[in-house]
């Protein structure tokens, strides 16, 4: 009977997961990724509202070739489907560019390498924002699989086509599009020059701009028309994490009478590669300042590697063109554009550095010994007084490892009484 009883409560046990098996959410991971190869997914931030809000980034749908055949975006869902659940998929697409793209939605069980079901082709336009929904009823051959929701290219796979998939809802739920950010440290100041080893030009006419008037900015500005690479750079204190994001944002400004233009590069400084780049930024002469943004998502090959921000030359690199970079904000947080300062030590003597006679320094003596007997007494301490001193100094737990000194908080004076009886010794 109590066999009975404990199989009983196995099998219930066991319904119960089976009940509680289903589509999720995970939250914990960037569950993105294109579908035609490991090239990490793109944002493009370009997005109206739409629901989610104006310019909060879209999952960009373009080629790089026309093959493979297989081309477009996935986002694998967490958890497994139960037999009966439905799945309802909602999307906000728009185009970008002047070329149509064409797609449909795809649920997919990349457990058993299948195709579950697709929705008819949606078509973009110019202009338009469009709504594609599709939903999807699991059968018992899905359970326990991993599903993934699949944005397939329907068209000629032409490079020149581009759409955002603005937002993905599932069963009601937006998904995130941000991955992780690298926690990139941007208090050290790494700027160089990328042609040369001289150090970057700081100048402090820029108008506020969100962080303060006359704070400094870094100039773009080269001295010749060679080398062909020039520009100047930001070296990052810590490292990628396959999937983690950089999000560089910079408000730049004209500094000359003539235009100057740059791109911003993610730079894999130990692979020698440029991850991302932004498209050529132009800065007219005497412009108002103007904000770029490049976002990108490491992926395993840059997993430990030193990562670089580059602002490169893209004009004629005639030295008269100057623009100038008031800001660099990285994953949300501001580089730190001003030059330390060096502190050197400012002596101001109010004694004459003269050598003391004798005379001076007897009586500096007599000061000092008349000093030590009004605060510390001129007899030695009793044998109680070192013991009620040994103690207090021993209640602080004292140690001294190598350079670092620990001990218990010292939260009221009487427990240093002990320094007293110690400096009479
Ligand atoms: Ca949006
Ligand atoms: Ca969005
Ligand atoms: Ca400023
Ligand atoms: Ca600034």
């Amino acid at each position: 009977m109590k066999t009975k009883i404990t199989l009983l409560l196995i099998y219930l046990v066991l319904i119960s997961h089976g009940i509680n098996a289903q589509i999720t959410i995970d939250t914990n991971n960037f569950n993105w990724s294109k579908i035609e190869d490991s090239s990490p997914v793109t944002l493009n931030y370009t997005d109206a509202d739409n629901g989610d809000g104006l310019n909060d980034g879209a999952m960009l749908l373009k080629s790089s070739a026309t093959t493979p055949a297989l081309q477009g975006l996935q986002y694998s869902l967490g958890g497994n489907p139960q037999t009966a659940e439905q799945i309802n998929l909602e999307v906000k697409y728009f185009q970008i560019g002047s070329s149509f793209l064409k797609f449909k939605i795809q649920v997919y069980n990349a457990t058993d390498n299948l195709v579950l079901g697709e929705s008819a082709i949606f078509t973009t336009a110019a202009g338009v924002v469009g709504t594609a929904t599709f939903a999807y009823t699991f059968t018992a051959s899905s359970v326990g699989d991993q599903i993934i929701v699949r944005f397939v290219r329907a068209d000629d796979l032409n490079p020149v086509r581009q759409a955002g998939i603005d937002y993905l809802k599932v069963s009601g739920q937006f998904i995130s599009m941000q991955a992780p950010l690298v926690p990139f440290d941007t208090d050290v100041y790494n700027w160089t020059k990328i042609e040369n080893s001289s150090g970057v030009v700081f100048v402090t006419n820029d108008a506020d701009n969100g962080d303060g008037l006359n704070d400094g900015a870094i100039q773009i500005k080269g001295t010749a028309n060679t080398p062909a690479l020039q520009g100047v750079q930001y070296l990052l204190t810590g490292n990628p994490i396959s999937g983690g994001q950089i999000s560089i944002e910079t408000k730049y400004y004209s500094n000359s009478s003539s235009f100057a233009t740059f791109k911003m590069q993610v730079y894999n400084v130990t692979d020698n590669i440029v991850l991302a780049e932004s498209t050529a930024i132009t800065v007219s002469a005497n412009s108002a300042p103007a904000s770029a943004l490049l976002s990108y998502i490491f992926t395993a090959s840059s997993v430990g590697d030193q990562i670089a921000v580059r602002f490169v030359r893209a004009d004629d690199l005639n030295p008269v063109r100057i623009a100038a970079l008031d800001y660099v904000k990285v994953n949300g947080k501001f580089v730190t554009m001003e030059p330390p300062v060096l502190c050197s030590p400012t002596f101001s003597f109010d004694l004459p550095l003269t050598t003391a006679t004798p005379s001076e320094i007897n009586d500096l003596v007599a000061i000092r010994a008349s000093l030590s007997n009004q605060l510390l007494g001129t007899t030695p301490p009793s044998a109680s007084q070192m013991t009620t001193a040994i103690s207090q100094y021993n209640a602080l737990n004292i140690m001294v490892t190598g350079n670092k000194i620990t001990g218990n908080p010292i939260t009221d004076d009487a427990q240093i009484s002990f320094l007293k009886m110690f400096a009479v010794i």
